[in-house]
């Protein structure tokens, strides 16, 4: 049994790789849901829908999200009106937010929704959001506090990041079968995401943290930063904002209470010393995922660690 914490497109491209080795009922990955968002009344995902969408084979490839050659009419027709589409919600897309929303409002948990969408498409990997309890990433910029979408897709990740914060964190638990999944794992991997707001929200769930702790399972993160950027997202302005450095470095000792093995990219082979004093093993290895050669590549050297 393998579990994987996952944010949006890196996590789900590195998984990509990872099912092609091993059976989809023997992986557990669970989700951020600091970034879910409401907008036009629906519960939009994003994240839980990247990775359930590359998993089934119907992302849009290019952007890594939303769905292959999806329309834009709706979002297009509440423009006429005057809405704010600053969210591209295509047509398809649409309808899992539609779905999704109208379940909740039935009293169904986002985990149990997350399993009927993704069982419908075809999936059994298990699906996991991080919490079923409401969970907001906001960032605080120099107009204030802001939901990270709208730093993010709205504002264009431009705004000096002064802070981070986790709304609802006090109150969140685990989703069911998020600490089990750790607990009974011999392999939990932490997918190239965002060290702050993908898996420091994911780490910030109550009992996750002490899991992932006192797991039997090896623990193996792979870096999603190379030469000192992001492969993708705002992850440096993140780490610049909360005062650390934007180095592979940086993110192993955040991780470093409960990591066994970090995957630092060959071009941050010089990293290796300072990393294995954090009491971390080293591999180095190509962790840029262009086709599916390097995804399974990547995913392979994690199994082998
Ligand atoms: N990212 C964007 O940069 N622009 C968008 O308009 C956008 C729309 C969107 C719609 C559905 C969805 O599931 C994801 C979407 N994303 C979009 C991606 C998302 O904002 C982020 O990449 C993740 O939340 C971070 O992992």
């Amino acid at each position: 049994m393998i579990t994987a914490l996952a944010g949006g497109v890196g996590a789900a491209r590195f998984l990509t790789g990872l099912v092609r080795l091993v059976e989809g009922k023997d992986l557990s990955v669970i989700v951020n849901t600091g970034d879910d968002i409401e907008l036009f009344g629906l519960h939009i995902s994003p994240d839980v829908d990247i990775v359930t969408y590359t998993l089934a084979g119907i992302v849009d490839d290019e952007k890594g999200w939303g769905v292959r050659g999806d329309t834009f009419r709706c979002l297009e027709a509440i423009k006429k009106f005057g809405g704010e589409a600053w969210f591209n919600l295509g047509d398809r897309d649409l309808a899992t937010h539609m779905f999704r929303t109208a379940l909740l409002k039935n009293g169904f948990k986002l985990s149990e929704v997350t399993t009927q969408v993704s069982h419908a498409l075809g999936l059994d990997v298990a699906i996991l959001p991080m919490t079923d309890d409401k969970f907001e990433t906001r960032i605080v910029t120099e107009s204030g506090s802001v939901h990270f979408q709208e730093y993010l897709v709205k504002r264009g990740a431009e705004d000096e990041v002064l802070g981070v914060e986790f709304v609802g964190v006090e109150k969140a638990k685990p989703a069911a079968g998020v600490v089990k999944s750790i607990m009974e794992s011999q392999l939990v991997v932490i997918c190239p995401s965002n060290p702050i707001v993908s898996i420091g929200t994911i780490l910030a769930v109550k009992g996750i943290r002490d899991a992932l702790r006192f797991t039997n399972a090896k623990k193996v993160a792979i870096s999603p930063i190379v030469a000192g950027a992001p492969i993708k997202g705002p992850a440096d302005k993140l780490l610049r904002g909360l005062d650390l450095e934007v180095s592979a470095y940086s993110v192993a000792k955040l991780y470093s209470d409960f990591l066994d093995t970090f995957i630092l990219d060959t071009a941050d082979s010089a990293e290796r010393g300072r990393i294995e004093k954090l009491g971390v093993e080293v591999k180095v290895a190509n962790t840029i995922m262009k086709s599916l050669k390097d995804k399974t590549e990547l995913a392979r050297t994690v199994l082998e660690a």
